[in-house]
């Protein structure tokens, strides 16, 4: 195919899940082909990520507006990508050169992101092939296994719950459809039995149920009960956690937001390592603040033989921060946010590194997503083992294993399932 080089970009505020704005991109090509992409946001962000560009104007979505991310991409960006080739390595590293920041700051992790994504879409288009068959180093035939939220808790709900997310895993399912059936099967008997109980079955930002209960361990049990009721075994649907335990961090050390009680590192290891003595725990991310390397690296060498720990804030998508966690022995596991990083190039970097280094990847979406796709394929392409996308409900989260389904569908079941790790 003839060289093709970018011949237009534009960009507009669209509204996230959480109705807050957020970027849409659009890159055409001089083929024709034309990709776009949504970027998601977070509500639990980690202070290493790259930076979000907001507008601030608290006479606009009260100061959440992203008008000057848009503009940056009608304007600066698109005077620089117009013309060139279209190479996604290119492309990203232009758009890093004019950014000029380490963090991203300047233009923005979000307007860059969106392009970024935009960019691959369009190639894909461009050579008539599904986008996670364009982004897949070889041929990929293993599908994720879902990680799907659904009890919400800290700054994802207005509920008690201190840890952010318990999620079902259903890894011992054969095939993916298998697994999604699983996991809504799952959730629609949790709600059957959270109403029973009296409890609120209102959702929180990820889709996930959103009630007060007594403790975490009540909500562990709450889970194993809907897990059995519903006709599986903890054998095959396993439990994970993110704790999320950044947003416990306080001068004084750590304090649980909602109840209130005050932990040493020391109770917060003793804690994570009965939960995961006592109950059929995958995963546990984020257990200890983003800065706690003892804690991080003591849990590690106890109990990382046994399930996986997961670093979200720790890592932020960054290869050099999953670099020195590799040298360090902390954690085992990665959570890769595109836009904690900002452009597809490094994300993909970020993955290598991180396999080299002996790490699980695990694909994830963010609390405030869009109806953006994009995560889903992305998983296929690099076949990461896991993909974190919320509950089996509410459209930004679903369309990710809708959008699953569909590749499943279209390998003709002709795939590996994720879900085994090692
Ligand atoms: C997380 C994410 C996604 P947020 O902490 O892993 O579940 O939440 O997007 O709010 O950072
Ligand atoms: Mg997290």
């Amino acid at each position: 195919m003839k060289q093709l080089r970018i011949s237009a970009v534009d960009a507009l505020e669209i509204l996230d899940s959480r109705g807050h704005p957020t970027v849409l991109a659009q890159v055409s090509l001089s083929n024709g082909s034309q990709g776009g992409a949504m970027v998601p946001s977070g509500a639990s962000t980690g202070q290493y990520e790259a930076h979000e560009k907001r507008d601030g104007d608290a006479g606009r979505y009260g100061g959440k507006g992203v008008t000057a991310a848009v503009e940056a991409i009608r304007g600066e960006i698109a005077a620089v990508l117009v013309g060139m080739i279209a190479e996604q390595e290119a492309v990203d590293r232009r758009l890093c050169r004019l950014d000029g920041t380490s963090d991203k700051s300047r233009l923005g992790a979000n307007a860059l992101l969106a392009v970024s994504l935009a960019t691959a879409r369009a190639l894909a288009k461009a050579h008539g092939v599904p986008l996670w068959q364009w982004l897949a180093p070889s041929d990929p035939r293993r599908l994720p296994c879902p990680m799907m939220n659904v009890l919400n808790g800290g700054a994802h709900a207005a509920n008690n719950l201190d840890i952010q997310e318990f999620m079902i895993v259903p890894q011992g399912l054969p095939t993916l459809s298998e697994a999604v059936r699983c996991g809504a099967e799952i959730y629609h008997v949790l709600g059957d039995l959270l109403r029973k109980k009296g409890l609120a079955t209102a959702v929180g930002d990820e889709g996930g149920y959103a009630p007060d209960l007594p403790s975490d361990e009540a909500a562990l049990e709450l889970l194993c009960e809907a897990i059995r009721q519903a006709g599986y075994d903890t054998d095959h649907v396993r439990i994970a956690l993110d704790v999320a335990a950044s947003e416990w961090v306080t001068d004084e050390g750590y304090r649980l937001p909602k109840q209130g009680a005050a932990m040493t590192r020391e109770q917060l290891s003793e804690k994570w390592k009965e939960l995961a003595e006592k109950w059929p725990l995958i995963s546990i991310e984020d257990p200890f603040g983003d800065d706690d390397r003892r804690g991080w690296q003591q849990l590690t060498a106890e109990i990382g033989g046994k399930l996986l720990l997961v670093g979200d804030d720790l890592f932020v998508t960054q290869e050099h921060r999953v670099s020195k966690g590799a040298t360090e022995g902390i954690a085992n596991a990665v959570l890769v946010k595109p836009n904690q990083v900002g452009t597809l190039t490094e994300t993909l970097a970020t993955v290598r590194s991180a396999r080299a280094s002996g790490y699980v990847p695990i694909l994830s979406h963010r609390s405030g997503d869009t109806e953006d796709p994009l995560i889903a394929d992305l998983a296929v392409a690099l076949g990461t083992p896991f993909i974190k996308t919320g509950a089996p409900c509410r459209a930004e989260r679903t369309a990710k294993y809708n959008r699953l389904l569909a590749i499943e569908h279209a390998l003709d079941l002709q795939a590996d399932f994720g879900g085994s790790y090692r």
